[in-house]
């Protein structure tokens, strides 16, 4: 558990709060991109990268582009982008490459190591995001014209390796891709999997953080079981695609990737060369949101492609398509009304949206993606309400995350209902997109 850092006042000035806010980043920074949180998640890791370039473009630009260049140097290439890329001499992790063995694959590169799969694509908003904070504009348009062709990739990737039936909604494959890694999403799913009980591993994250908080061993025996089927199809997509047990059409994954779409457009534009793929691309992105995953009473739900059911658990990320601007107003207007409904009263500090609604019989108000508070989801809602002009709800989240990081430091994630910091300690995104809220214009 992760209080309110020694030794540290729980009040004081922004200026405090943004050299916090830095010194937490510096003291993630591996020279060449930062660490989530340096003993719990030791390398890099693909969304939180993203995350934290947002953060930089407000002081450190050169960081900024090199947190995004250092990860895409990893890409695959067959434009898959990995969800870690290993830092040698890291502290242990499990599972590192010895566990992923993704040479098994003839696009893996071979330095450096990476994981075989991959995390929400919120990067081509971060490079965008980058570009438009940057002074130095020559810099900043050779970072955008060298993103280019990369971003392009990894999008292509993915309409081409992750949807099925010519389908515009791409699917993950396992609880780690949708970031959310033990949300009760995954719960009926992964009761379905019989792992190979003569498997056996070390894991690092329990030495390192209150076990309380991690996710369980038999969610962990089927996280393993997935990888090792991966690895075993040799990180070929077609075969993964006919034997994964786990394939969802998730809304928070294709959300991001509409508005990453978007910004793409706005990337390409931006160098001089418009295409009109990626503004289709969102669109048909977004109309499939629309058609297939949004459910009138309850907001956006993810697909199980297995069983082809709707999975209807209330999870902060039915209301994510806010963010990338997919609901008419009209149908906006409902879903803020089911947003507010679902929002907590943190301590003394004001609104949060919690990972995973309280009136859930699995809600857990300490346990990572089942309860908890993260400054990354209550970021995007928060954008989501600005986007349709609903500034005060978006004030009054942008002021909660803030309040939380000035009381009890950058944690992971917080009670929703006590805010105080739990999970692993000095939080990498946590810190770079309250400097981001802090710098709102
Ligand atoms: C597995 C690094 C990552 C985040 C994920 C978060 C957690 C990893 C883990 O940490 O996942 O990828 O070991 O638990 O769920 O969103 O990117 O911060």
């Amino acid at each position: 558990m992760v209080g309110p850092t020694p030794g540290r006042p729980q009040s004081g000035s922004d200026a405090e709060l943004i050299a916090h806010a830095r010194e937490v980043l510096n003291a993630n920074w591996l020279g060449h991109a930062t660490s989530p949180s340096a003993q719990l998640y030791p390398h890099q890791w693909s969304w939180d990268s993203a995350f934290v370039a947002i953060g930089y473009a407000h002081y450190d630009e050169r960081r900024a582009r090199a947190e995004l260049e250092s990860l895409f140097a990893a890409q695959w290439a067959n434009g898959l982008l990995p969800h870690i890329v290993f830092v040698n001499d890291a502290h242990p992790y499990f599972p590192g490459p010895e566990v992923w063995l993704t040479e098994g694959s003839p696009s893996a590169p071979r330095h450096p190591k990476t994981s075989g799969i991959v995390q929400p694509p919120v990067h081509a908003t971060a490079v965008w995001h980058v570009y438009r904070h940057s002074s130095d504009r020559d810099q900043a348009a050779e970072f955008l014209a060298t993103m280019l062709p990369r971003l392009t990739a990894w999008h292509d990737y993915l309409y081409r390796e992750r949807t099925r039936d010519g389908g515009p909604l791409v699917e993950i494959w396992h609880p780690w891709e949708s970031g959310m890694d033990n949300s009760p999403l995954w719960d009926g799913i992964l009761a379905r999997i019989s792992p190979d009980p003569t498997t056996t591993y070390q894991r690092t994250d329990l030495l390192v953080a209150e076990p309380a908080e991690r996710p369980t061993d038999a969610e962990y025996d089927r996280y393993i079981h997935l990888v090792k089927l991966f690895r075993d199809c040799g990180y070929d997509g077609q075969l993964i695609r006919e034997l994964t047990p786990f394939a969802v059409r998730d809304v928070l994954f294709n959300a991001l990737l509409v508005q990453a779409n978007r910004d793409l457009a706005s990337i390409a534009r931006a160098v001089d060369s418009p295409d009109a793929r990626y503004l289709e691309w969102a669109e048909a992105t977004a109309h499939a949101i629309e058609s297939e995953l949004r459910h009138d009473d309850v907001g956006y739900l993810d697909l199980d492609v297995v069983t082809g059911e709707p999975i209807a658990t209330p999870v902060w990320a039915r209301f994510s398509p806010l963010f990338a601007g997919v609901p008419e107003p009209d149908r906006a207007a409902k879903l803020i009304e089911q947003l507010r409904a679902a929002m907590v009263t943190v301590d003394g500090l004001g609104a949060a949206v919690p990972s995973l609604s309280p009136d859930d019989p699995h809600f857990d108000p300490t346990l990572y993606w089942r309860g908890p508070v993260w400054i990354n989801a209550n970021w995007l809602i928060h954008h989501g309400l600005r986007r349709y002009g609903y500034t005060s709800e978006a004030d009054e989240l942008r002021t909660t995350m803030i309040e939380l990081a000035r009381r009890g430091g950058f944690s992971e994630h917080y009670h929703p209902m006590t805010g105080r910091g739990h999970g692993g300690a000095e939080f990498a995104w946590s810190a770079a997109l309250v400097l981001d809220l802090l710098d709102e214009d």
